[in-house]
This record gives C-alpha cells, sequence and structure tokens, in this order.
C-alpha cells in the first residue's frame, strides 16, 4: 500500500507535468473579434478542439473588488452549521429562505459525490480524500447554486458584453442560460469535484454532437492553480460518454494521465465545455479559489426538451419557460449598463426580436428570489 508521503510526491509530480501539458495546448489568450463580429477562428479552432479555453484579462481591478467584497459578504452570512437558520453572528443565514437548491456541503477535503448515485452517478470515481486539519469545522459550503440572487457583482459579471458574445458565437445568437453558481474553495477545507462529464439529457440523440450539452464560463476572481484548479481531459467533450471508472482502474489512481489543469490568472475567465471530462482535487494548496460559474446552451438543446431533475424539478422546457429563466440576462446587461456605463451593453437578439426590456432595480431584485428554481438544466 502506498504511504501518505508517496501519494503526495506523486501528487506534486501530477501536477507539474499538468502544468506542462496545459501550457502546450495554445488554448489561452485575450477575447478577440473578427471585424464583422465573429470570435476569432484561433480561439474557435482551439476551443472545439480541446474543449476548453482561458479568456484572460476579462474581468477588471474595479471588478474583481466588487465580487471579492460580495463573495465576502456571501461567506460572512452562511448558516453557522449545515441546517441553522442563523449564521455566525445570529443573524438570518443566507438562503435559508430560499426554496431552491442553493448551498452545499461537504466533510473538509472530502468528496461528497465520487463513487456514489448522486446526481444520477455521474461521478463514479471516489477522489482521494486527504485528512484534515483536526481544527477544521465538520462540514463546510463548498458550492452555492443560483448565486446571482446573492451577488450583484457576479450578476454583472453575468451580463458581461464579451463573454455574451462569445455566448453567441458558440452556441447562437438565441442561446439561452443554464445555471449559475459559486464555487468556494477555500485552501486546506474544501472538497474535490470526482471527475464527471456534464449533461443529461442528449448522450444518445441521434444528433448529438460535440455541443450537445453547452459550455460553462468559469471566471476567477484570485486565479486558479494546478493544485486548486480544475483539470479537463482535453477533447472527451467529442467522444460521448467516457468510461471514467475505467480510466482511473488504468492509471491506478484518481491522477488521469491525460488531463490538464485549466491556469488563470485573477479576472481570466475559462469556457469549458460541459460534455468535457473534468473535476478538482480537494484543495489542500495554500490558495483560495473562488470560481463565478455561468453556463449557456443552445435554444434547440433545450426547446421543448424535459430537462431537470438534477439543479431543480423535472420540467418539459417550454418558449415560456425560457424566456422566463433569460430575464436574468436581461437584468444582468442592465445591471452591468448601470456600473460601467462606458461600456457597450450586449444586445441579446430575443430581447430585441420581442422588444423586451428589463431593468435592474428594487423590483427585479424582489423577482431574483429563487429565480434558479427555473434553471434550464440538460
Ligand atoms: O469548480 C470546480 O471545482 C468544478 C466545476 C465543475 O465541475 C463544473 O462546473 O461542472
Amino acid at each position: 500500500m502506498r504511504g501518505h508521503d508517496q501519494d503526495a510526491a506523486a501528487m506534486e509530480d501530477y501536477l507539474r507535468a499538468g502544468e506542462q501539458r496545459a501550457a502546450a495546448l495554445g488554448n489561452r489568450g485575450r477575447i478577440r473579434f473578427n471585424p464583422d463580429g465573429s470570435l476569432h477562428e484561433d480561439i474557435v479552432e482551439a476551443y472545439w478542439r480541446c474543449g476548453f479555453y482561458i479568456f484572460e484579462d476579462v474581468l477588471g481591478a474595479d471588478e474583481l473588488a466588487d465580487i471579492e467584497a460580495d463573495v465576502i459578504d456571501i461567506i460572512d452570512r452562511l448558516p453557522s452549521e449545515q441546517g441553522s437558520p442563523v449564521d455566525a453572528k445570529g443573524r438570518p443565514a443566507l438562503a435559508a429562505d430560499c426554496q431552491g437548491a442553493t448551498l452545499f456541503w461537504s466533510k473538509p477535503l472530502g468528496d461528497p459525490f465520487g463513487g456514489t448515485d448522486l446526481a444520477s452517478g455521474r461521478h463514479p470515481v471516489k477522489m482521494s480524500e486527504p485528512e484534515a486539519a483536526v481544527d477544521a469545522p465538520q462540514e463546510i459550503v463548498y458550492l452555492i447554486l443560483g448565486d446571482l440572487q446573492f451577488s450583484e457583482a457576479c450578476l454583472r459579471a453575468y451580463g458581461h458584453p464579451q463573454l455574451l458574445a462569445v455566448a453567441a458565437q458558440i452556441n447562437g445568437e438565441d442561446f439561452v442560460p443554464f445555471n449559475e453558481a459559486l464555487f468556494l474553495k477555500e485552501p486546506g477545507r474544501v472538497a474535490s469535484v470526482a471527475w464527471h462529464q456534464d449533461g443529461a439529457t442528449h448522450w444518445d440523440s441521434p444528433n448529438w454532437d460535440q455541443g450537445s450539452h453547452g459550455f460553462n464560463f468559469m471566471g476567477q476572481l484570485y486565479g486558479c492553480t494546478a493544485a486548486n484548479g480544475v483539470w479537463v481531459v482535453p477533447g472527451t467533450h467529442k467522444l460521448g460518454k467516457v468510461d471514467i471508472k475505467a480510466m482511473a482502474a488504468a492509471a491506478g489512481s484518481d491522477r488521469l494521465p491525460d488531463a490538464v489543469p485549466m491556469i488563470c490568472a485573477p479576472g481570466d475567465v475559462a469556457i469549458c465545455n460541459r460534455q468535457a471530462l473534468h473535476g478538482s482535487f480537494a484543495n489542500t494548496s495554500e490558495d483560495w479559489r473562488v470560481t463565478i460559474n455561468f453556463g449557456f446552451h443552445r435554444r434547440s438543446s433545450v426547446l421543448g426538451v424535459k430537462g431537470g431533475g438534477l439543479h431543480n424539478a423535472p420540467a418539459v422546457y417550454d418558449a415560456a419557460r425560457i424566456a422566463k429563466r433569460a430575464r436574468v440576462i436581461g437584468y444582468g446587461i442592465d445591471a452591468r449598463r448601470q456600473r460601467f456605463p462606458d461600456e457597450t451593453p450586449f444586445a441579446y437578439k430575443p430581447f430585441v426580436d420581442d422588444g423586451a426590456e428589463y431593468h435592474w432595480n428594487e423590483t427585479a431584485k424582489a423577482d431574483l428570489k429563487d429565480y434558479n428554481m427555473l434553471d434550464l438544466s440538460i
């Protein structure tokens, strides 16, 4: 049996080798558009080849400061323990009055999903669970769904004109929302996310292709490293469902040999195909990772499709449901316009076609409560 030190040394080698493989992929740089507004072909090629791309320097210093302030406030307002209606200061806890799924807890450095039937068993392999410090809390929040109702700064990032333009290029100008999440990867504490492919609905569709289950943007507040970041096995988004158990068995551990880390500086935003095999290790590093995660789909992947069950209740997604959920894009665009008036706001084609207008104000804020119960989860 391997000892703790051998595993730590093997992990260290794995991180360094992964960094080198990642650097060789040629899938990072600033967001670039051609004069006609199309996304630069080098980006399009690298995204579809690898299944992910790192957009550098997307969120500016002001925006990151806003997000940091909101994240600190969110953490401060978390329930004092799972199920508690109050935070550590005795105030009503964040999300205590929400009906939708919001806070996800795990034991420190644990793996809540790997090797279980949870989430339709899509995380078949248990990740290694390093020992946490004795003074670590019993459980910590590592993931918050529906986070735009708790953070205007995250809502404004959601309305980022260049990111929405990328979404229109990848998923079509009538693209639709998926969901939003905040991953809080506290150093020395926070759990792994076991290897998985997202997507539940279209794996066996006759017209399945490499983009059927959309993508997630992953904006980085503090940046991310090989040790605390998300790892991806490049190209797996093209392969259909891969045999994760067999891959881990062949590797002899959870260190899949072809995987690469998404390495980002503060303000970088990765785009990651949801079909790509990906996961993250328990954060035994000394660095925080805070990821502002938001995904988009092709309308054709969602309209008339029965989804849900993983993030919210199952339902058939009709045009009215999609339009209602897409109002959050409108709020994001307007919230951003108010904070960054010099930017040209994104024009979302479905709003232009319908003449729909959304204003970010107190009524809209109230309207965001539990908005994620309408997530378009496929
Ligand atoms: O941020 C992470 O650690 C995992 C992200 C992930 O699995 C996802 O967005 O699907």
